[in-house]
């Protein structure tokens, strides 16, 4: 049982410059827990409400005095001195504070952040790190840590649509433990630095999450540079390190179809693209290859590109156990990308969590394109046991909090790291 002493929230800025929510949780025995919660830009329509104040004088509306006083007015005097015999107690409390499907009421960036802070402090009363905190949560033991992918390249909505798609990333495939990944993909970083220095004539320019963003003539150039990187760095496309890719197709799809600047494709054509493009350059993981209200075609999407790449559900899904549950009913993707503020609460991102695990997929955990120094998502994927991790590149503080706090486990519990699935990618054929 913990007691909830006092809840509060301020707002504080993200790696945007935005304003997001802090919240401080702190239990009568002393033990506190403050989280802050990240906000996305590329975001899924089925995602709970980020309440913004809407103020056009202040942040171009994007104030959280809001979400904040949500925290401080309403939650407050709501939850001060209750007590809560865990995760799922406290979180069904918030969720019936708010009473809408979506957080609207008092905004899934507040509720979240009150989410969070509760965890941490428990972890605290409990003596234990946040990671072991929340694998006891889950129900799961620590046998692996997740395996990165690090955003290279970026188009789309995070680097003004200079390329229609979202996200080139690479997978070091080879490497056994953290410290080997990260190292390998800032060999591989500074390779295709030099790659764009050279062919586009340009100093780096970067996209909200690090990643690097020339004028790429087309999608495919984007591939090609990954590769060609990979190479210039000594590594072993398809063996050392390979491709993933968040097409982010919702992005660029309208009622003529897919536009993918020079052509519009149908939803059969992107599937036809996509299992080229994942033949020819060895692709792994193909996130949201196609929009997320074309649920008719996502079967077809997963059976042309399962098992070769994971087909990973972000706008999709939207973390939503709904939305899982028929995904999977559908056949439509065989692994889910986990953001907790997509959900608006923790105990319902472990219910999306454990859907997906017991349908036999892959769990993705990622940050956002605007997120803080704060690192629960390291301890999130850890203890919930992610097979992957996707925080952006690797430049940025607020993405290398997250993978210092990484090193900082793996330091602890010696774990390796997961191994990518054996169906998946990493065979023979394609360009390699
Ligand atoms: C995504 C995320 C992170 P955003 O699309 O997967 O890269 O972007 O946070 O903008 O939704
Ligand atoms: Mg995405």
């Amino acid at each position: 049982m913990h007691v909830i002493h006092n809840v509060t929230a301020r707002e504080i800025l993200d790696s945007r410059g935005r304003p997001t929510v802090e919240a401080v949780c702190d239990l009568a025995d002393g033990s506190r827990g403050v989280a802050s919660v990240p906000s996305g830009a590329s975001t899924g329509r089925a995602e709970a409400l980020e309440l913004r104040d809407g103020d056009p004088s202040r942040y171009a509306g994007l104030g959280c005095r809001k979400a904040v006083a949500s925290v401080n007015a309403a939650l407050q005097p709501a939850l001060r001195g209750r007590g809560f015999d865990g995760q799922q107690d406290l979180d069904a409390a918030l969720i019936e504070l708010d009473g809408t499907p979506n957080k609207s009421r008092l905004g899934a960036n507040a509720i979240l952040a009150v989410s969070l802070a509760y965890a941490r402090a428990a972890a605290a009363q409990r003596r234990l790190p946040l990671y072991r905190h929340l694998a006891e949560m889950a129900g799961t033991g620590l046998a692996w840590l997740p395996r990165p992918t690090i955003n290279l390249f970026s188009g789309g909505k995070h680097a003004g649509r200079q390329a229609p798609i979202q996200d080139v990333l690479v997978v070091p495939a080879s490497a056994r433990t953290m410290d080997e990944a990260l190292s390998m993909t800032y060999a591989v970083y500074m390779s295709a630095a030099e790659r764009v220095a050279r062919k586009y004539g340009m100093r780096l320019l970067r996209a909200d999450e690090g990643g690097q963003a020339p004028p790429f003539p087309n999608v495919e150039s984007m591939f090609e540079d990954a590769l060609g990187a990979i190479e210039a760095a000594g590594l072993a496309p398809g063996r050392d390190v390979v491709l993933a890719v968040d097409v982010a197709s919702t992005h660029f799809h309208g009622s003529s179809g897919y536009d993918l600047g020079a052509e519009t494709l149908t939803s059969r054509g992107m599937i036809e693209r996509l299992a080229q493009w994942v033949e020819h350059y060895r692709i792994v993981s193909v996130e949201d290859g196609l929009a997320e209200e074309d649920w008719e075609h996502w079967p077809a999407l997963c059976a042309a590109l399962s098992p070769r790449a994971l087909v990973l559900g972000d706008d999709f899904l939207c973390t939503q156990p709904e939305r899982i549950r028929r995904a999977i009913q559908a056949r439509a993707a065989t692994a889910l990308l986990l953001k907790v503020n997509q959900v608006g609460s923790l105990s319902e991102a472990l219910e999306a969590r454990d859907l997906a695990c017991q349908a036999g997929w892959q769990v993705t955990v990622s940050a956002r394109s605007g997120e803080t120094e704060d690192h629960w998502l390291a301890d999130l994927a850890v203890g919930w046991q992610g097979q992957q991790i996707k925080i952006g590149s690797i430049t940025q503080s607020e993405r290398l909090s997250k993978y210092n706090r990484l090193l900082q486990i793996e330091a602890e519990t010696g774990l390796p790291l997961a191994a990518w699935p054996s169906a998946a990618g990493l065979r023979g054929g394609g360009r390699l």
